[in-house]
Parts: structure tokens; C-alpha cells; sequence
């Protein structure tokens, strides 16, 4: 049986979201992020990131991790490229060369996107860490602006990020670029970038999760 460690407003949504997507069955560890609680380390806090029990599964201190019949992951991304190729199907890449293609983007959403996309949140929505920058934000969505022409520039040509179907790849960098929504700016200038996150974000199985997340405590 395969556990998910992190509650629906973490990366872990990005896992929970793919393992909707396969129909795979999991038990969920709502594991929270120790800066979202007034006292991580007060007996009796809810399971937290700096929790002893959490920190033997991921000694990173950092969710989501899963538990696969024994085999213990962390990384997000890496997880979901796992878990597509483990269960197959069209998620998963068909062959070498669109593995390649899947673990490329992957890689270029959270290294090119993701430092810039969680700014753009933290500071135009909320900042778990201090205060709201609007100048820190703004010069996410400038950062944004090349990794933002790449996306639309492929997202012209084909409908998906790797081959002409829905797979993992579009999930890790849909999850990835989501968090730069709060800047329309960004989509109304990549019109290709606006229309695919909609689709992605219209299926089902992210509806399911987004749905169990809103119900969780902000
Ligand atoms: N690169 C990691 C990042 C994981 C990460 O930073 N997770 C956040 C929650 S979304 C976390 O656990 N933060 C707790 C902490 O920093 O103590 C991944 O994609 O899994």
C-alpha cells in the first residue's frame, strides 16, 4: 500500500493529484509544516515537519515523502515520475527518449519556475515567513518572463509538455507554474502557457484534490 506523507496544502498535493490520476489507492499522512503551527515542538502538536516520528521517514525535515511498500522517496517531482513509471499507462513515458523529455522539464520547472513561481505567492497572497514584498514579487514575474516565453513557445506547438497526451511531466510542471497564477499579467502574455494550466486544472483528478484541499484549514 502506498502512504503519501504532507497534507493537500503542501507539494504533497502534487502526488496526491497523479495518484488520483492513475486510480491508485493511498493512505495519507497528514504531515503539516512546521512554520504554518504557533509551537511545532509543544507536546501534543499535531504531526508536524520537525516532528521526531516524521523526521525517521524524511530526515530532511520536509514533506511530501512517500512509502511504497517499503521503499521511502522524498521529492516531489521524483516521486511522480516514479509512480507513473512504476503503474505505466499513458502517464508514463512510452519509451527512453521520452523519460529523457519527462525528467528534462521536471527539472526545468524547479529550477527555472519554482523559485520564482513561490514568490510570486508568497508575496502577492501569503508569506509564511515575514511580511508581503510587493517588489520581491514583481521581480519574480520579471524572472518569470523567459522561463514564461520557453512554455509558450512549446505549448504553441503541441497541446501537451512532452508527446500529444496528458502525462507526468504536464502534472510536475503544472503544479509548478500554478503557483505564479496570482500574477494574470504572466498568462495574458502566454496565452498557449493560460490555455493548457486551465485544461490541466479542468481534469478530474486535480479537481479532487484541489477539492479535499480547500477543505483543509488555510
Ligand atoms: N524540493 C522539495 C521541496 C519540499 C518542500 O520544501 N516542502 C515544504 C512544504 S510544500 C516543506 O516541507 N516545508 C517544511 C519546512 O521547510 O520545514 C519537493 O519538491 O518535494
Amino acid at each position: 500500500m502506498l502512504t503519501i506523507y504532507g497534507v493537500h496544502r503542501s507539494r504533497a498535493s502534487r502526488n496526491i493529484w497523479l495518484a488520483h490520476e492513475l486510480g491508485l489507492p493511498f493512505k495519507q499522512v497528514p504531515v503539516i509544516q512546521h512554520y504554518r503551527l504557533p509551537n511545532a515542538k509543544a507536546a501534543g502538536a499535531p504531526l508536524n515537519t520537525r516532528s521526531p516520528d516524521f523526521l525517521k521517514v524524511n530526515p530532511n525535515g520536509r514533506v511530501p515523502s512517500i512509502d511504497d511498500d517499503g521503499l521511502v522517496l522524498h521529492e516531489s517531482l521524483a516521486i511522480n515520475l516514479y509512480l507513473a513509471k512504476k503503474h505505466g499507462g499513458t502517464l508514463a513515458p512510452a519509451n527512453l527518449a521520452e523519460d529523457g523529455e519527462m525528467c528534462m522539464w521536471s527539472l526545468w520547472a524547479v529550477n527555472e519556475v519554482e523559485p520564482h513561481s513561490i514568490n510570486v505567492l508568497y508575496h502577492r497572497v501569503g508569506n509564511p515567513w515575514g511580511p508581503k514584498d510587493a517588489k520581491v514579487a514583481d521581480a519574480a514575474v520579471e524572472s518569470l518572463k523567459a522561463p514564461f516565453t520557453v512554455l509558450e513557445s512549446t505549448l504553441a506547438k503541441r497541446r501537451h509538455i512532452v508527446g500529444d497526451r496528458f502525462t507526468v511531466a504536464d502534472i510536475n510542471v503544472a503544479e509548478i507554474v500554478r503557483y505564479a497564477q496570482p500574477a494574470p499579467e504572466l498568462f495574458d502574455g502566454a496565452p498557449n502557457v493560460k490555455a493548457w494550466l486551465a485544461a490541466c486544472q479542468a481534469r478530474p483528478a486535480f479537481k479532487k484534490m484541489w477539492d479535499a484541499r480547500e477543505k483543509e484549514p488555510a
